[in-house]
């Protein structure tokens, strides 16, 4: 339904798994919206209704059983649907375990104050020798092929966010983390940090560039045996 795709202003969505993440933030914000809407016209009328008038004395009342047990039992089964629902896209996302395999690229992405370093394997597909290619903010990717990044920081918590992807992870020093992505479109996307990190946070910014096979191809070769 076209409709449904409304709100219009996320950005332009580059990633195999963006839809399914659309399709639960327009989900939640429907419910949400809804929610907020039949609250707030509830408020209103309560607060016309009970209105201060001369001679009216306020009642005492306890509340009512009924009511709490509804709004109760609604809450959870909306929560649970909603959890429900999510958890195939985070185990998607998220679980190392079901990440597609035969990536086209491999890159370690190392977040600190206040840059992206980039690490390629290089041509032995090994980190940590000689032939590694390392890169300042500049994150390369073939277009629809699978990218495995293992990310991790030097000295704070850093988070690794790529809207038009729609994957965000928080970077922790000490730990690598494993996560996977597929670009469907060249072009070159922001990559700024997500997690207020000092006082260089909002300067803060790598560019990943998705480019075809071919261009791929060129930027290794150039690249790589330099
Ligand atoms: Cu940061």
């Amino acid at each position: 339904m076209k409709w449904l795709n409304f709100p219009a202003w996320l950005p332009e969505n580059v990633s195999t798994f963006g839809q399914g993440v659309d399709n639960l933030f327009v989900l939640i914000y429907w419910v949400t919206s809804i929610v907020f809407l039949a609250v707030m016209a509830v408020l209103i009328v309560f607060i016309v209704k009970y209105r201060f008038q001369e001679g009216r004395k306020a009642e005492y009342i306890e509340g009512s059983t009924t009511l709490e047990i509804v709004w109760t039992a609604a809450t959870t089964v909306i929560v649970f649907a909603l959890a429900m629902l999510s958890l195939p896209q985070w185990n998607r996302i998220k679980f190392p375990s079901q990440f597609p395999g035969n990536p086209g690229a491999v890159v370690q992405v190392n977040g600190k104050q206040f840059n992206w370093d980039m690490t390629y394997p290089g041509p032995d597909g090994e980190w940590g020798t000689d032939d590694d290619l390392q890169l300042e903010n500049q994150l390369h990717v073939p277009v629809n092929e699978v990218v495995h990044i293992r990310l991790t920081a030097d000295d704070v918590i850093h988070s690794f966010f790529v809207p038009q992807l729609r994957l965000k992870q928080d970077a922790l020093p000490g730990r690598f983390i494993n996560m996977w992505f597929e670009a469907t479109k060249p072009g070159t996307y922001e990559i700024p940090c997500a997690e207020l990190c000092g006082f260089g946070h909002s300067g803060m910014l790598g560019y990943l560039t998705v480019h075809t096979a071919e261009d791929y191809e060129a930027w290794k070769n150039e690249r790589w045996t330099e």
